[in-house]
């Protein structure tokens, strides 16, 4: 029987990762972000190998998240799998020179954003007591670091909402489980230091970090585990990480 599969995010990073990762194991696959060019050419590349479809929505609007996953066409109604990956830091202040639109965005898309998504797909999984929802968390969700506060906050949240989740769908038989990753090269660091380059270069200075796709294998290899099987909750740190402020650089 093949899988659908809903990826937030999937314009970049480790979320487009999942894309590839997802379609090599045959999982038809709803990408959704919000750069709707960067969808259109995954969906040309993927479409080869599964069915695919788009969703442009922001993850903060919460009619449109409804709106979008309820337009879906009928041979992607049914989605046995989401990964809620969209999420982005924005800043690294102390709290003292936080900016409150950084904080903002990121209890938006981090912890409502994943809220809306999952609130427009949970009840269709309760109604066929099936499902696997796969939560990317972070080691900022488990270890507060300086500058990380409300980026932290938001990762914690997910930690919690992750637990949560798992007791509430346990008497559907719904599956639920994060993956927390350590330092991983993506767009993150550009869009936490609003562009700045070298800046974001330097935060994966002198080590290995992890790759997107290393996590994208670690999430392909979590949805193929046999049903009765549920990796709950998964940390994944490049071996030259020992903790967020622990980094063994040249
Ligand atoms: P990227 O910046 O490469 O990707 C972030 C993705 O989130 C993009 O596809 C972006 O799509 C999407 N996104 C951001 N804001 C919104 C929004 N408002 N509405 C819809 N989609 C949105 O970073 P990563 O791949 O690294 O991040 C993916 C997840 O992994 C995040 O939750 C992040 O917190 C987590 N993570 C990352 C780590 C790292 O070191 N990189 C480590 C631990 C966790 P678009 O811009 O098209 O909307
Ligand atoms: C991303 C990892 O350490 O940059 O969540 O916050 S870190």
């Amino acid at each position: 029987m093949i899988q659908t599969a809903l990826i937030t995010g999937a314009t970049s990073g480790i979320g487009r990762a999942t894309a590839y990762a997802l379609a090599r194991a045959n999982i038809n696959l709803i990408l959704c972000g919000r750069r709707e060019e960067e969808l259109k050419k995954l969906k040309i590349e993927l479409d080869k190998r599964v069915k695919v479809t788009t969703l442009t929505f922001d993850v903060r609007d919460k009619a449109e998240v409804f709106k979008q996953i309820e337009s879906l066409p009928e041979e992607f109604s049914k989605i046995d799998i989401l990964i809620n990956n969209a999420g982005n830091a924005h800043g690294l202040d102390p709290i003292q020179k936080g900016d409150i639109d950084d904080w903002d965005a990121m209890m938006d898309i981090n912890v409502k954003g994943l809220l809306y998504v999952s609130k427009a797909i949970i009840p269709q999984m309760v109604e066929r007591k099936a499902g696997h929802i796969i939560n990317i968390g972070s080691t900022a969700g488990k270890e507060v670091y300086p500058g990380g506060n409300v980026y932290c906050a938001s990762k914690y949240a997910v930690d919690a909402i992750n637990q949560g989740m798992r007791i509430d769908l346990n008497q559907a038989g719904i599956r639920v489980g994060a993956i927390n990753p350590g330092l991983t090269q993506t767009g993150f660091s550009e869009v936490r230091f609003k562009g700045d380059k070298e800046r974001a270069d330097n935060v994966y200075r002198g080590f290995q970090p992890l790759l997107p796709e290393d996590i994208a294998d670690i999430i392909a290899f979590v949805v193929s585990r046999p049903y009765h099987v549920n990796i709950a909750d998964l940390t994944v740190m490049p071996t030259a990480q020992a903790s967020s402020t622990i980094v063994n650089r040249n």
